[in-house]
C-alpha cells in the first residue's frame, strides 16, 4: 500500500527542498562557457527565448536571445532563475524505491521497471486494464505529450489517461471548439500593438504573463483603451482606462449584460453576424432580461462602469479580448469563455489585423500539449477519441486495430474520485503534482492513500510523489530536446543543452523502455525526438491542430512556424479565419447562449466570504521548481491571505495576524495582508504550496460539466482570527510545505 512514509524529515533532508546553494562549485561566471544554448523557458505559456550558459556538461547561467521574436531578451523573475535546476542539490538523481519507516532509498533501473511492469501487470490481470490510471503534464514537449497519449494506449492500453491541463485551459478549449471548432487564440501577439480597445478579463498579466505586457504598453502608446476585468486591482488594472472589480463567478452576467448592450444600441456587425455565425438569436434570447441595476447587483460592478466598457467595446473598430483562469477556473467556465466570444462575433471583430480573441495559454507547453493526445477524450490532431473515423485514422497511423483502442477515459479530478472509491489500483504520473494542484487535497491525500501501486517520473521529489513505492528520475527541459507550442500557437524548438545528471535518464527514454517491458516495443522504435515529432506531424494530418508542414528545420530557420501548417510549402498561420472559414461543421463560427447561474457555492450566513485563489509572480504552479529557488523564495517566502481593510477591520484582524480561514473542505492559518486592491466581499490566497500551507486544503472540488475544469476560483470561507501575529517571513518554511 502506498501509505506517506512516517518520516517525512527524513526524505526532505535526502530530497530538499534546499533553496540557498551555487550552481557550480567555484563557477563565478567569468571564463568562457562550453556553449551558449539557444531555447526556450521552462515556465509559462509565452516560452520567452533564452540562451542557456553550460560548462562541463552543467547549466552555469543564461544570456538574453535578443533575436527570438517575442520576448527579444526580455524575461521575468522566473526566467533569469530558471537555470538554477539542473545542478540542484534536491536532484533525484537514480530511480528511488519507498521503504517503510525509512523514506526513500536509491534502487537501479532495472529494479525499477521490473517492479513496475510486474504491478502493471498484476493489478491489470486482478482488475482489468482501466484499473491502471496515468496522470501527464504540459510542462512536457510536443514530442512526450505525443508519447505519453500512444503510451497509455497502445502500452498501458489504460482509457484512464489525462493531465494537469485539466485544472488550466480546458474551459477555454471546450469553449473554443464550441463557437470555432479549433482551440488556438486567433492571433499572434503582435496585433495587440494596434488594437483599439483591450479588454483583459480575469487575468493578471504582470504577474503571470509579465512579457506580454510589454505588448501592451505598446499598445497604449499608440492609444489604445485598456479594460481590465478582475475582484483585484492587479498591477495591470492600476494602469486601465476602466477597471472592473467583478464579484468572483459572475462573468457570464457581465459579458452577457455587455451583449444586450451591444445590440440595443446596433453595435453589431451585421454583415458578419449573417455571413459567418449562428446562433445569434438563441444567445441574444438569453440575455435579453438583463438590465443594468440587475447586472450591477450580480456583478457588483457599478453600472456606469458596465455602460462605459460596453460603450468602448461597441464603437471601437478594432479590439482583442483575452482572458485566463480568472474567468475559466469555475463550473461555468466554459459558459463564461462563450460569453466572451459572443460579444467578439457581435462586433465582428476576429480575422482581421488588429482584431483578436483568445485564451492566454499558462503551461509552457499548455498549447501543443493539450492538442495530441493526452487528454482522456482526445487522439492527436485534437481529434475525438469517441469519433470511429479519427480513431481509425490514428489507430493505422499507430499500426493497432481500432478495436483495441481504448475509449474515453475519466477526467483528472474523476480519476482521483475514482481512485478513492477503489475502482482504480494503479497509477503512473509524469509531470503533474495533484496533491497540491487539485482541489479539496485533503480528499486527494485519502485516494493517494488507497493505491496497489503508485510510480511518479519526474526530476525533484514533489508533495504527489512522496506516496510513491516508486520514483523514476526524469529529465529537465534543458535535458531533451523536442519542440513546444508557445501560447500564440507558435511551434519552438527547444534544444538539449546537457544531459541528465548521474543516473537520472531522459522522460523520452523512460516511457520508451517501459512501453518495451510492457510489450509494445515494437510501436516505440523511436530513434530520437524529431523521429517522434514526424510520426507526431502525420498523426496530427487534417485534424485542426495540424502540424503536417511543420518541421524542425522550418522551425529553426523561421524562429518558430505557426500552427495550422497544412503543408510542407505551408507557411504557418499567424492569424486565424481571415479566410472566415471556421473549423465548426457547418464552417460557421457559433454564438452560444450562456444564461447567468450562480457558482457551486455561495456565500451564506455561516461562510459568509468569498474565497479565491491564484498566483503570485516569483512562484510556478505547486512550487515543486521554484520553491526550490532561493531568490524566488526569498521574494515571496509564503502564501499570504490578500484581505481589504474594511473587511479586516470588521473582525479585527491586523497587518500579519494569523487568521484561521475555513471551509467546508478543511481549515488553514495564513498570515493577513491588508491590501486596498481586492474586493471587501472577497480573499485571495496563492495555492504554490503544499501541506499546511496549501489553497486547496480549502477549495471545493465541484467540477464545469462540459470541460470538468474545477473551480478553484470561487468558494464559501469563514474567517477566525486567533490573535497571533505570524513569524517574521524570513523564519518560513512554507516552501518546504511538509
Ligand atoms: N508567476 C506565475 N506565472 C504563471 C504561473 C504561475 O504559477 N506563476 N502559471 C502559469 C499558468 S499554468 C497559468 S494557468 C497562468 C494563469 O494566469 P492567470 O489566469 O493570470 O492567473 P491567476 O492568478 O490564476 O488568476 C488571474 C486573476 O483572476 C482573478 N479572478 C479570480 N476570480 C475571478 C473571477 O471570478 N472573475 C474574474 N474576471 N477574475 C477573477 C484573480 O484575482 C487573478 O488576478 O499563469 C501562468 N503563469
Ligand atoms: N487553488 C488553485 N489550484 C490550482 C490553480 C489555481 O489557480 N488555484 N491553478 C491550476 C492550474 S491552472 C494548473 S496548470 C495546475 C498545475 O498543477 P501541476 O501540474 O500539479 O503543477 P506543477 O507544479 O507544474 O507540477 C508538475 C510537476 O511536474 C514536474 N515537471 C515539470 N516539468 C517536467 C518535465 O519536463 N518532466 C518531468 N518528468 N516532470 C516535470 C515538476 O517538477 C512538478 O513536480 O494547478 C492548478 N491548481
Ligand atoms: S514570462 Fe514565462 S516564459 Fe517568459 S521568462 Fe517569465 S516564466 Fe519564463
Ligand atoms: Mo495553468
Amino acid at each position: 500500500m502506498a501509505k506517506l512514509p512516517t518520516s517525512v524529515e527524513n526524505i526532505i533532508d535526502k530530497h530538499g527542498p534546499h533553496k540557498n546553494f551555487t550552481p557550480v562549485d567555484g563557477y563565478k561566471g567569468t571564463h568562457e562557457p562550453d556553449a551558449l544554448v539557444k531555447t526556450h523557458c521552462c515556465f509559462c505559456g509565452m516560452q520567452c527565448g533564452i540562451q542557456l550558459k553550460v560548462k562541463e556538461n552543467k547549466v552555469v547561467g543564461f544570456e538574453p536571445w535578443m533575436e527570438f521574436p517575442f520576448n527579444e531578451g526580455r524575461l521575468c523573475p522566473k526566467g533569469v532563475q530558471r537555470y538554477l535546476q539542473n545542478n540542484h542539490p534536491d536532484r533525484i538523481l537514480s530511480p528511488l524505491q519507498r521503504v517503510e519507516g525509512k523514506g526513500f532509498e536509491p534502487i537501479g533501473w532495472d529494479a525499477a521497471m521490473d517492479r513496475t511492469v510486474n504491478e502493471i501487470k498484476r493489478i491489470q490481470r486482478d482488475y482489468g486494464n482501466d484499473a491502471f490510471g496515468m496522470l501527464s503534464g504540459v510542462s512536457l514537449t510536443n514530442e512526450k505529450s505525443y508519447m505519453v497519449g500512444k503510451f497509455a494506449r497502445v502500452a498501458l492500453k489504460t482509457a484512464n489517461l489525462d493531465y494537469n491541463g485539466r485544472l488550466c485551459m480546458v474551459s477555454a478549449g471546450a469553449g473554443n471548439k464550441k463557437a470555432f471548432g479549433l482551440d488556438r487564440i486567433s492571433n499572434n501577439w503582435s496585433d495587440l500593438k494596434h488594437a483599439e480597445v483591450i479588454i483583459i478579463a480575469g487575468t493578471n498579466i504582470s504577474e503571470t504573463f509579465p512579457t506580454l505586457t510589454h505588448y501592451i504598453w505598446q499598445a497604449r502608446d499608440n492609444g489604445a483603451k485598456l479594460i481590465v476585468v478582475d475582484p483585484r486591482v492587479t498591477p495591470i488594472a492600476r494602469t486601465a482606462d476602466l477597471h472592473l472589480p467583478i464579484k468572483p463567478g459572475t462573468d457570464s452576467a457581465l459579458f452577457g449584460m455587455i451583449l444586450k448592450i451591444l445590440a440595443d444600441n446596433d453595435w453589431l456587425d451585421h454583415d458578419f453576424i449573417d455571413n459567418h455565425t449562428s446562433g445569434f438569436e438563441e444567445a441574444l434570447d438569453a440575455v435579453k432580461d438583463y438590465d443594468l441595476d440587475w447586472a450591477q447587483e450580480t456583478t457588483g460592478i457599478n453600472k456606469d462602469l458596465i455602460l462605459q466598457a460596453a460603450t468602448l467595446w461597441g464603437k471601437a473598430s478594432t479590439s482583442f479580448l483575452l482572458h485566463a483562469r480568472g474567468i475559466e477556473h469555475h463550473t461555468k467556465g466554459v459558459d463564461n469563455v462563450v460569453s466572451c466570444i459572443n460579444i467578439v462575433l457581435a462586433t465582428g471583430r476576429i480575422g482581421r489585423p488588429y482584431c483578436g480573441y483568445g485564451t492566454i495559454t499558462g503551461q509552457g507547453n499548455g498549447q501543443g500539449g493539450r492538442e495530441h493526445g493526452h487528454k482522456c477524450d482526445q487522439l492527436p490532431g485534437n481529434r475525438d477519441i469517441t469519433n470511429p473515423e479519427h480513431r481509425k485514422y490514428i489507430a493505422d497511423v499507430w499500426g493497432i486495430d481500432e478495436k483495441d483502442m481504448p475509449g474515453k477515459g475519466l477526467s483528472a479530478y474523476e480519476l482521483i474520485e475514482a481512485i478513492h472509491r477503489g475502482e482504480i489500483k494503479g497509477l503512473i504520473t509524469i509531470c503533474f503534482n495533484p496533491l497540491v494542484s487539485l482541489p479539496n487535497n485533503n480528499f486527494v491525500r485519502e485516494a493517494l492513500e488507497k493505491l496497489e501501486y503508485y510510480v511518479a517520473i519526474d526530476f525533484f521529489l514533489n508533495e504527489t510523489a512522496r506516496h510513491a513505492d516508486v520514483i523514476m528520475a526524469g529529465s529537465l527541459h534543458e535535458e531533451e530536446e523536442g519542440t513546444v507550442t508557445t501560447a500564440e500557437g507558435r511551434v519552438v524548438k527547444i534544444n538539449a543543452a546537457v544531459t541528465p545528471p548521474d543516473n537520472a535518464r531522459r522522460d523520452g527514454d523512460i516511457i520508451m523502455e517501459l512501453a518495451h517491458r510492457l510489450g509494445a516495443g515494437d510501436k516505440f522504435n523511436f530513434e530520437n525526438s524529431e523521429a517522434i515529432f514526424n510520426e507526431l506531424r502525420v498523426a496530427s494530418k487534417g485534424g485542426t491542430a495540424d502540424y503536417y508542414g511543420i518541421t524542425y528545420e522550418k522551425i529553426v530557420n523561421n524562429m518558430g512556424i505557426f500552427w495550422p501548417c497544412p503543408s510542407l510549402d505551408h507557411p504557418g498561420t499567424p492569424r486565424l479565419w481571415e479566410d472566415k472559414k471556421f473549423r465548426t461543421p457547418d464552417g460557421k463560427a457559433h454564438f452560444n447562449a450562456a444564461p447567468f447561474r450562480p457558482s457551486s457555492e455561495v456565500v451564506d450566513k455561516e461562510y459568509p466570504v468569498v474565497l479565491t485563489t491564484g498566483r503570485v509572480v516569483s512562484q510556478y504552479l505547486s512550487g515543486t521548481q521554484t520553491r526550490r529557488i532561493g531568490k524566488l523564495v526569498d521574494q515571496y517566502p509564503e502564501p499570504l491571505l490578500e484581505i481589504h481593510p474594511k473587511l479586516a477591520y470588521q473582525y479585527g484582524i491586523k497587518e500579519r495576524e494569523l487568521v484561521k480561514v475555513i471551509t467546508r473542505r478543511g481549515e488553514a492559518l495564513f498570515p493577513a495582508q491588508l491590501v486596498e486592491t481586492i474586493r471587501e466581499d472577497t480573499v485571495f490566497i496563492p495555492y504554490h504550496w503544499g501541506g499546511v500551507h496549501s489553497a486547496n486544503q480549502l477549495t471545493i472540488g465541484t467540477l464545469d460539466p462540459v470541460s470538468k475544469i474545477p473551480e478553484f476560483k470561487v468558494c464559501a470561507c469563514k474567517l477566525d482570527p486567533t490573535g497571533k501575529l505570524a513569524p517574521h517571513p524570513s523564519e518560513s518554511n512554507a516552501y518546504q510545505s511538509n
